[in-house]
């Protein structure tokens, strides 16, 4: 196994059309959920992924969990519980630039994970744990879930790589500061974005912020940039990546999973920091072409020809 994470996956609505969802009439139905959108990104790209939840045993719960078993991640640690049911999301969009997600997933199956869900041996074959900020923010039992998770990884000496997701419709900004800084603190790589990077540590500026979270733990910290790339750095290299430019963004949720995906697959394919960083990039830049969460998540051929053509014509450096 290549990678082990832990997290909540909800049946996803988009209206058909445009503007206050109030006068929808036409929705969507797709999933989507932070973490079982890396692992599909790294499904698509040939890595072997294991995914840990629970889902409802209602209709969404086994769409979902066919769904992603169909793209080849490893579901054998996702439960069905009996008595709350699958999470939804509904993404009210009013242009590309102007998009609400509104939940309802309070009580859901997955925001009563406890520590209990997991299973060691199956977390310690794992090369990488990925946790992001999302699953300790859905319940005290996930909180200690994450922290658990954690703990196992630090035991096994697994890299712990952490993704902050910053939701404030989950939790109090409070309590999301306190906890996000706890976790990266145990993180050995952390990708965050600017916004939540400016959250947590009140720097705006980005080689600054980079340092700064260093020296808090993580040995490697890749800051997202958006348009403008992204800025990595570890003790031995720093630097820019460029963004990879997109004709038109569709729909800008999942590009950070993207992102994730991408530069996880460079780490496991043995690519050094930048290339990895690179790649992360672009599968970020892939996903907001198309609509949905993860329909835009390449597989390897597509990868490679749109990092080679965006390569030749249009890389912004
Ligand atoms: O990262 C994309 C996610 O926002 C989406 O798939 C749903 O997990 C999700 C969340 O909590 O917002």
């Amino acid at each position: 196994m290549d990678v082990v994470t832990i997290g909540e996956t909800m049946a996803q609505f988009t209206p058909k059309e445009r503007g206050y969802m109030r006068y929808a009439t036409d929705f969507s139905l797709k999933i989507g959920g932070a973490e079982s959108n890396v692992a599909i990104g790294l499904a698509r790209l040939g890595h072997k992924v294991g995914w840990v939840s629970r889902l409802g045993d209602d209709e969404f719960g086994h769409k979902i969990l066919s769904f992603i078993k169909g793209e080849g991640v490893d579901t054998q640690a996702v439960q069905f519980d009996q008595e709350a049911p699958t999470g939804i999301y509904f993404k009210e969009i009013f242009t590309e630039d102007e998009l609400r997600v509104q939940y309802y997933r309070k009580g859901s199956a997955a925001s009563r994970m406890t520590p209990e869900d997991l299973n060691e041996s199956y977390m310690k074959q794992a090369k990488y744990l990925l946790i992001t900020g999302i699953t300790p923010a859905l319940s005290d039992s996930c909180y200690d879930t994450t922290i658990r998770a954690v703990e196992i990884a630090k035991d096994n000496e697994i890299p712990v790589i952490f993704d902050p997701n910053l939701r404030t419709k989950l939790w109090s900004e409070e309590k999301a500061r306190k906890t996000l800084l706890e976790i990266m603190k145990q993180s050995d790589i952390v990708l965050p974005g600017m916004g939540e990077g400016e959250f947590l540590l009140g720097t705006y500026e980005a080689e600054e912020m980079a340092h700064k979270i260093q020296q808090l733990g993580p040995k490697k910290v890749i800051l997202k940039l958006g348009e403008k790339g992204a800025y990595y750095l570890s003790d031995q290299e720093q630097g820019y990546v460029g963004a990879y430019s997109v004709k038109r963004v569709v729909d800008p949720v999942g590009a950070g999973d993207g992102f994730a995906a991408g530069f996880i697959s460079g780490l496991l394919d043995g690519l050094d920091l930048k290339a990895s960083v690179q790649r992360g990039a672009a599968v970020g830049a892939m996903v907001t072409m198309i609509e949905g969460d993860v329909a835009g998540l390449p597989d390897r051929e597509r990868l490679f020809a749109f990092m080679d053509e965006t390569n030749r014509e249009d890389v912004q450096r």
